[in-house]
This record gives structure tokens, sequence and C-alpha cells, in this order.
């Protein structure tokens, strides 16, 4: 609830009357104003000249941009473009809509996004189980009686891949009602305080553990499908392939006892309804996607899956029918690394490599929307330097940082209380069905550009229609194909209905807002053009402002599902065979450290250390540090520790806390902002240390993800 007076925020807090949130908030949704006006915050399109940044038009900017980016596709093809989509994209309505438009028109391979940082792993055994990448269940904790979190700390992150207002009072609430909540971490975090129960896990081995509850569910006879069973395939070669993974045999590398592990499969089997929820600690490591699969097997064969207070797959209001067809990776792969394609992705780990190493189809042109790999993405170090290699580079962002400072053109978009919104991803991924819409509470600033603008007049450039192509004649052509490609579906709603008549009827005064209407109109609950005048569309959600509730979650077996099969893949030929990579063999780490990352709840990723009240207060930016091992290695908490791994070394100071498991140290992402020509006044008086210049080049070979978590490092007193 956003109130404002002349044009300007007065007050920001939760809408009690939100059908979602009860006015449930988030200090960094209670801090926009604060971001809103930010001194530092770009606004006005920026040109590099001589080294140096300059304000200019966005008719210059454009030009300039034409001027150099054309010749460059024109020598050496859309490959040498490379775009990396960051995290805030998903969450506009720009950035969902309007970036599927620059890369069709652009054709590069090289599309890199924060994706293959962060959850590419779900995608993967997502698309392999289920069909499609993106129909993945989330916990339904609101109704469940047993929850087991694997590398989540939702008390400080809200929770991920499961959007739920609150999630710390939906925690509470399992136990209130007499449900139990379990947290397997190498970190006794704020979730893993407050839960019944709580399991340090050796960084990088979720992957073993689940195998090896797995294999307890067939080995004591506890298998139970539940209502979906008849549509489930390849539950035989599951049970053959979790044989090897007694859990006598993982205890050591898990650092978790058998009995423990046997304990915590009989429980899951026992309650009346049970969900397994990992996240970036169980993807972001070498197994990510096993962990992925294995998290969604054991839901599976606990009956779990699509059972109300199970693992349930939400029905988003804008959800249009998917192809049948199942789904594949690798259609092509990178040129340096050879990795596989995944999603249309690459993995970021390699984009310097793409940048340096000389060749046809070298990356020598960068477009980064919303993004700061230089400190959200691994080998920082690598990723920074090789960026002063590219000849030309654009970046659309609010800030002049890390990443945006080598870039040649800076287009800036407006913020989040200047813009319109309908959360695309997280309506996909909700606890909840629910639709909600706000529209933008502060007028455009003068001189600024609406963000799909910007997108769809870079999608113009490269595609050769020029700098001054009629943006509107182009973004009336895309919508008319949408609509075409919609009515053309046997399985839509408006199959074979008349496209001039849906486009006359569609309403929204922008871009965004009129495929937001459509996409309404011709979801799950919408009017349909007329089939049902009670349902939804933008003018319904707009007369809605606390949102519209769309129930609990509900079974979607088999109608969800897109493979060929229509059943469930549990035993996915790549991920079964991926198995083969748990070994036993490698000795254990003789006293070596390993490096894991963790959020704070004021923090979000890179970006928002630069409003002063979300980074006042004690230093966060430390090396966390068990007593046993300060001791050991002679480090004192008023010290400062160099932290080294094959990839590079930082100095950070040292936190001794026992809340962090023996042999294992933390520091949070996203820190870093020491680097000279970024303009963060406030971000660089607490810069903090990047930790991404210690993660190398290892990936989980089918997701690309980077290896973020469980890296050997070496620390000692700095
Ligand atoms: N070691 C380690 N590294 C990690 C992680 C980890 O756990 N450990 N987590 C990873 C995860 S989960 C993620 S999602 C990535 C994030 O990786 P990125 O998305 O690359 O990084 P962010 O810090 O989110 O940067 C967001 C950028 O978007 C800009 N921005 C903000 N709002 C807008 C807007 O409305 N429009 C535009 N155009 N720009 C905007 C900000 O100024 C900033 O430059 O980091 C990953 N990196
Ligand atoms: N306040 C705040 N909220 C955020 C963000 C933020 O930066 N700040 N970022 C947003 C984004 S982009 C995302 S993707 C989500 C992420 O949401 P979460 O997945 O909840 O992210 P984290 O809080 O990093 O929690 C990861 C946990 O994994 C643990 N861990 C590390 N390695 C391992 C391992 O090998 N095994 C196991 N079992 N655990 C391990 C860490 O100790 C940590 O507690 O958060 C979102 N919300
Ligand atoms: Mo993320």
């Amino acid at each position: 609830e956003v109130a404002v007076r002349n044009d300007a925020v007065v007050r920001i807090r939760g809408d009690r009357d939100d059908v979602f949130s009860r006015g449930f908030i988030c200090p960094k949704g209670s801090t926009l104003k604060q971001l809103d006006a930010d001194p530092d915050r770009v606004r006005r399109p920026l040109i590099k000249r001589d080294g140096r940044f300059e304000p200019a038009t966005w008719d210059e900017a454009f030009a300039h941009i034409a001027d150099q980016l054309v010749p460059l596709i024109a020598a050496h093809g859309p490959n040498a473009v490379a775009v990396y989509l960051g995290n805030p994209n998903v969450h506009t309505m720009s950035g969902t809509l309007y970036n599927r438009l620059l890369i069709r028109a652009l054709r590069s391979r090289n599309l890199y996004s924060a994706s293959t940082v962060d959850q590419m792993p779900k995608h993967v055994s997502s698309g392999l189980m289920f069909g499609h990448p993106d129909i993945i269940p989330v916990p339904d904790i609101d109704r469940t009686d047993y929850l087991l979190i694997l590398g989540a700390n939702p008390r400080a992150s809200n929770g991920s891949l499961a959007t739920a207002p609150d999630w710390p009072g939906r925690l509470d609430a399992i136990q209130t009602r007499g449900g139990r909540v379990v947290v397997v971490d190498p970190r006794r975090t704020r979730t893993a305080r407050a839960a019944d129960e709580h399991l340090f896990i050796q960084p990088g081995t979720d992957a073993y553990l689940l195998a090896a509850l797995v294999h307890v569910l067939f080995d004591e006879g506890l298998v139970d499908l539940g209502p979906a069973g008849d549509r489930i395939s390849g539950v035989d070669e599951v049970a053959a392939a979790a044989e090897a993974f007694p859990p006598e045999r993982v205890a050591a590398t898990c650092a978790i006892d058998a009995a423990s592990i046997r304990r915590l499969a009989r429980e899951l089997a026992a309650a009346e309804s049970a969900a397994v929820y990992g996240r970036i600690g169980t993807h972001t490591v070498r197994f990510g996607s096993l962990a992925a699969w294995l998290v969604d097997v054991l839901n599976t064969l606990t009956g779990n899956l699509d059972r109300p207070g199970g693992a349930m797959f939400p029905r988003a209001a804008h959800e249009q029918p998917r192809p049948k067809r199942g789904w594949t990776t690798g259609r092509w792969t990178s040129r340096v690394g050879g990795h596989p394609e995944v999603r249309g992705e690459l993995p970021v780990a390699g984009l310097a490599d793409e940048i340096t190493t000389p060749g046809d189809d070298k990356v020598c042109a960068l477009i980064t929307v919303a993004g700061n790999p230089v400190l959200s993405t691994p080998h920082s170090n690598r990723l920074d330097a090789a960026l002063d290699q590219l000849d030309f580079m654009v970046s659309v962002d609010i800030y002049r940082n890390e990443t945006t400072r080598h870039a040649d053109v800076i287009l800036p978009a407006p913020p989040a209380l200047r813009r319109p919104h309908y959360d695309f991803a997280f309506g996909t991924l909700a606890v909840r069905n629910v639709a909600n819409y706000s529209p933008a509470v502060l007028s455009s600033e003068l001189g600024a550009e609406p963000e799909w603008r910007t997108l769809l007049r870079l999608a113009a450039v490269v595609s050769g229609m020029g700098p001054d192509a009629d943006l509107r004649q182009f973004d009336d052509m895309v919508f008319a194909a949408l609509v075409e490609r919609t009515i053309g579906d046997p399985a839509s709603v408006i199959h074979g209905r008349n496209g001039d008549e849906i486009i006359a009827a569609t309403k929204g005064d922008c871009g965004p807002e009129r495929m937001l209407d459509f996409l309404l109109r011709a979801g799950p609950y919408g009017e349909g053009y007329g089939r049902d005048p009670k349902g939804l569309s933008l003018e319904l959600l707009r007369s809605r402002p606390h949102g519209i509730d769309l129930g609990p979650l509900q079974p979607r077996i088999p109608e969800v599902l897109a493979t060929p099969s229509g059943n469930v893949e549990l035993a996915p030929e790549a991920l079964v065979a991926d198995l083969a990579r748990l070994d036993f063999g490698t000795a254990p780490r003789n006293g070596g450290m390993v490096l894991i990352g963790r959020r704070h709840l004021r923090s979000n990723n890179s970006w928002m250390h630069n409003v002063d009240v979300l980074v006042k207060g004690k230093e966060r930016c430390t090396l966390q540090i068990n007593p046993a091992d300060a001791e050991r290695l002679g480090l004192t908490s008023a010290g400062t520790a160099r932290v080294t791994s094959a990839a590079g070394s930082v100095a950070a100071p040292i936190e001794i806390s026992a809340d962090i498991m023996p042999g294992v140290v933390s520091l949070p992402h996203g820190w870093g902002h020491d680097l000279p020509g970024i303009d963060l006044t406030v971000a660089s008086r607490r810069p903090g240390v990047n930790s991404n210049i210690l993660s190398g080049d290892e990936i989980d070979p089918l997701s690309g993800n980077a290896v973020l978590n469980g890296i050997p490092v070496e620390v000692a007193p700095a």
C-alpha cells in the first residue's frame, strides 16, 4: 500500500487487504521510495566517449548503438553478439515479455542469464520429468504436515521457486498445527534454528543424501505412489538405480549418520502429507540436476506429488496450453566449452571464454539487461577483464555498477514505483493461485522511456529496422502474431476465433498491458472474449487492487503434463546416467575447508546496496567460520582472513560462529563495490568483497549451472 501525495510517496506498508500477503512486506519493498529517490540511479541514457560517460538523448544513444552494433553483426554474424539477462527481468512485465523479442530478433546462440547461477537444474529435472522446464511443482506449505527443506533459508530469502508472502509466518503455522519442519543445511540459519530439527550436511552432497532416502523407501517397502500412481513411469528403474545408495554408504560423504537418514525417510513416508523442497544449496552445486530430480522423486514415491500438502502444480492466471511434445537439451553447444544449450541458454560460467578465445563466432559485443554478472557470476575477475576486450557493449540498467561501467551505452529503465506490474514468474510458482495487478504509482520522470520500448527498440536495431523504426507498428505486429498463434492452437480456449475481433477487443494502453489483458482473457480463469463474462481480464484486475484469490492449488495430473507419454517420467535416462558421477572414491578432505554462500534479509543479490537504510548497521560481508576451525587456523574475531581457491583470493573480516559446520566457511555474494568507474556512493562506502572471485569454472554438466557452493578453499590469517 503506497500512500502518495502530489506525486510523491508518503508511506509504504504492507496491504492488509491483499488476498495473498495479508499485509506482510519485505524490508526491500518498504524502501522502494529510497530506491526511487537515489541520486545515483541512472535517469538519462549515457554514452561513453573517451572513457567517460556523458548524458545523451534517446535518439543519440540508439543512433550510436545502430552505428556500432549493426556493422559488427554484418561482419561477424549474430553469434558474435551475446546477451546476458539478469534476475530482475523475471519480475518486470517488460523483461518477461520483451526480452524474448530482442533474442528472436538477434538470433544469437550466445544467450546467457542468471538462470545458470541459480535454478537451471530445476528446469532440467522438470523438463525431463514433466515435459516442460517451467512445469515446476511447489511445496504446498499452507497444508503440509511435514516440510523437508534442503539448501534454502526462506526466513532470509522469503522463499524461491515457491512464492509465498510471509514464508516465516507460514512456516510457523506448520508447527502450530502440529506439523514438522526439518532443515538440512551446512549452516544453522534462521530457518534451521526455528525448525523442529536441523541437520548439518557436507556442502555439495545433497544428491547422495536424497538418493539414500529413495533407497530406504524401496528397501523398507515404504513406496506409495498415491493418487497420481497410474500416471508414473520408471519406478522400477529408480528402484534399481537407488540400490547403490544405502544410507550406511553415503553417511560419511554427507556427514549425516545412517540412522538419521533412515528415520527421515520413514518420517516422510509416514506423514499424512509431506513436501520436500530444495533450493540454492541443492542447485548451485556439482550435482545440482541430480538433487533437483531426486527431490521430486521423493515427493512422488511418498505419494505427495500433486496431492494437497505435498508438491503441487500452480495454475497461473496467464497460463497458456503447452505442447505435449516433451523436452530436450543440447540442440547446439557452446563454441569453446562444448556445453549443451539448455532452454536456449549457454552456461554463464563459460561467457568469459567465449569473449577471449579467438576464432569464428567469438563474442565481440554484449547486451546486458538488468544483470550484474561481474559480481554475480563465477570467476568474476576473469569476466571483469574479458569485458574490456569487447568491441561494443550496451547495458539496460538503473545503475552504473561493476558490470555496466564496461558498457559503451547505458540505457536506463523506470524503477518499480513508476511502472505497472503483474508478476508473470511468481504467478507460475505461487503456493496459492492468485492474480494481482498494480498500476504505476508515480508518474514518469522527465525524458524516461518505459523499459519495454527500450527493449523493442533494441530488437528493431538488431533486426536491421534501424534506430528510428515505428515502435507502435512493430508492437502491433508482435501482438498480432501472438494472437494468431493462440487462435491457431487447438488447445486454446479461443481456438478458431477471429483475430481482428480479438485484437480490437483487447485493452491496455501499453505494450505489456495489452499482452497481459490478452493472456488473462485467454487464460484458465479468463473471460475468454465473451465466453464467461465473470472471468478474468485486465479490467477486472484493475478494479480489484487487493488482488483476486483463485483458491488453493488443485491436483493437475495428467492435464498439466507435457511429456509425449502423458506420464510423469520418474527415471529420465540422462538423470539416471548422471548418478554414475556420485562416486565414493574421493578421499575425505583432510582438514580442508569448503566455501558456501548466504543471503541476508536486507540485501538483494548485488543491487540494493546503494540504499542507505538497507545497508547500515553491522558489517555483513564477513567470513563465517566455526570456532574449532578458527582456533586451528589461528583466526581471531577482530581479524581478517585470506580465503584462496583455485580461481582467486579475497580477504574478509572474520566472524566466528558455532552456527556454521566445522570444515565450512560462508561468505555472502553480491559485494565488492570497490571497483573504479562505478557510481554507487553508498555502496562504495561499505564495499565488502566479491565472493565470486573464488568460484571457478566448474558446472553441473546437465544444466550448465555454476558451482557456487562447496568450493575448496584455503583459509589463513590475512
Ligand atoms: N556466489 C554466489 N553467487 C550468486 C548466488 C549465490 O547464491 N552465490 N546467487 C545467484 C542468483 S540466485 C542470482 S538470481 C544471480 C543474480 O545475478 P544478476 O541478475 O546478474 O545480478 P543482480 O545483482 O540481481 O543484478 C541485477 C541488476 O539489475 C539492475 N536492475 C534492477 N532493477 C532493474 C530494472 O527494473 N530494470 C533494469 N533494466 N535493471 C534493473 C540492477 O541495477 C543490477 O545491475 O546471482 C547469482 N550469484
Ligand atoms: N533477502 C534476500 N532475499 C532474496 C535474495 C537476496 O539476495 N536477499 N535473492 C533472491 C533470489 S534471486 C533467490 S534465487 C532466492 C534464493 O533463496 P534461498 O534458496 O532460500 O537462498 P539462500 O538464502 O542463499 O539459502 C541457501 C542455503 O543453502 C545453504 N547451503 C549451501 N550449500 C549447501 C549444500 O551443499 N547443501 C545444502 N543442503 N545447503 C547448502 C546455505 O547455507 C543457505 O542457508 O532468494 C531470493 N530472495
Ligand atoms: Mo536467484
